[in-house]
């Protein structure tokens, strides 16, 4: 169906007290519900999201030469055996919520904590799934000791150091790493967009390329990816200019990175609308480049649609089929991670949710929260269907 088409079938879900069409906006009546618009194919239509056979997502992603899996906390997959029968039977690769974080790994400045990790690796092995390492360098998740102890003379030391012991760590049974996250944050006002972290304070830019060099040399066999979000929507040109930039650099100057994650963390509402045109160009773009395209954290928000379950699922799952049926045209896609698996072990009920709404959980996770597939699930499960078949030496694995 084409834009104007799509202006003219949309369909407008009005909640709360009063009724008014917003055009392309999300407004709150009175701090009461909100109204939203959502301009997807057919979301609150008559589509169905009909899926052939029950075969799990891994098996149909791989069926196109593509990777599907999910993040999962340690907490989740030690305590429930039932979602981690779920998790084996999805997914064919793992990604740690949290356990390979720095705080999570560095009790002390001089201990190294791969427990919880381990663990995770082995789940992964045993079920025949890929494991994936998140993350090397953030600004976030550092230890309590971090401030007090890293500083311009010593930081360099103490990442080559955590590079060198992690990746070392897991070297050869790793699909890939997010060797840097969310390094680029135009909003600071730096002329080359990158975010003023505290390992950009202490190194300079050249903190990313630092970075890149331990992780090959650690591990010359893991696909070494920079990782990041607000890569989307329209309005979010700006970051992808300054990802590109940051991406040639790195590449100029012979670091090797070789694939982007695109986090993808996506919400109902109108002012964010992603462009399928727009996207693509900028997958191509990073293609062009010889990187290959991970979607790392998909998950999409539901915390501004009506309370009412049915109508909520409908339109998550349209902005799922939306979202993949326009990435997955890109070949340099590779994987498709959900961030989280089932509804009921999800970052956004504990950051992001209805709280201050009606207090119900969110839903914007393929499983719900007793394990069900849900609508989610039939259009991710859909969208690896309908793809193209990549070419297998395009997935890089163990
Ligand atoms: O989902 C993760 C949450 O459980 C952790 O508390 C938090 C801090 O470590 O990180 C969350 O995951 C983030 C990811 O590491 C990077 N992209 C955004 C994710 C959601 O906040």
């Amino acid at each position: 169906m084409n834009r104007k088409r799509l202006l003219t079938r949309r369909r407008t879900l009005l909640l709360g007290m009063g009724a008014f069409t917003v055009a392309g906006g999300l407004r709150h009546l009175n701090n009461q519900f909100p109204e939203i618009v959502y301009e997807g194919k057919d979301a609150i239509g008559k589509k169905n999201f009909t899926v052939v056979g029950d075969i799990p997502l891994r098996e149909r992603a791989a069926s196109k030469g593509l990777i599907y899996g999910a993040a999962s906390s340690y907490r989740a997959l030690a305590s429930n055996t039932d979602y981690a029968t779920s998790f084996a039977k999805e997914c064919a690769i793992l990604v740690p919520e949290a356990q390979l974080k720095w705080d999570a790994l560095r009790p002390s400045p001089n201990r190294f904590d791969f427990t919880r990790a381990d663990w995770m690796a082995k789940f992964a092995r045993t079920h025949g799934m890929l494991f994936r390492g998140h993350t090397l360098v953030w600004h976030k998740a550092l230890p309590k000791w971090f401030a007090g102890t890293v500083n311009k003379r010593n930081a360099e030391r103490i990442l080559l150091e955590h590079i060198k012991t992690v990746v070392g760590h897991y070297a050869g049974k790793i699909h890939s790493w997010d060797v840097v996250n969310e390094a680029v944050f135009p909003e600071d006002g730096r002329s080359d967009g990158l975010r003023n972290s505290p390992w950009l304070q202490f190194l300079g830019a050249g903190y990313l390329d630092i970075a890149f060099r331990a992780a090959a040399e650690a591990d010359p066999r893991a696909l070494l990816v920079y990782n990041d979000f607000g890569l989307n929507y329209q309005y979010e040109e700006p970051k992808r200019a300054a990802v590109l930039k940051l991406l040639e650099r790195l590449k100029s100057r012979g670091s090797p990175v070789q694939a982007l994650g695109i986090q993808a963390h996506l919400w109902c509402d109108n002012s964010s609308k992603f462009n399928p045109k727009t996207l693509k160009k900028f997958l191509r773009e990073i293609a062009n480049m010889d990187l290959k395209i991970l979607i790392t954290e998909l998950d999409v928000s539901d915390k501004n649609l009506p309370l009412d379950v049915s109508i909520r699922d409908r339109i998550v799952a349209a902005i799922y089929e939306d979202y993949l049926s326009a990435v997955l045209e890109e070949p340099a896609v590779i994987a498709v991670l959900t961030w989280g698996l089932s509804d009921r072990y999800t970052w956004l009920n504990e950051t992001d949710s209805r709280k201050r709404l009606d207090r119900s959980l969110v839903r914007p996770l393929p499983l719900d929260t007793n394990l069900k597939r849900k609508l989610a699930w039939n259009a991710i499960a859909r969208a690896f269907d309908q793809a193209p078949k990549r070419h297998s030496e395009q997935v890089k694995s163990e």
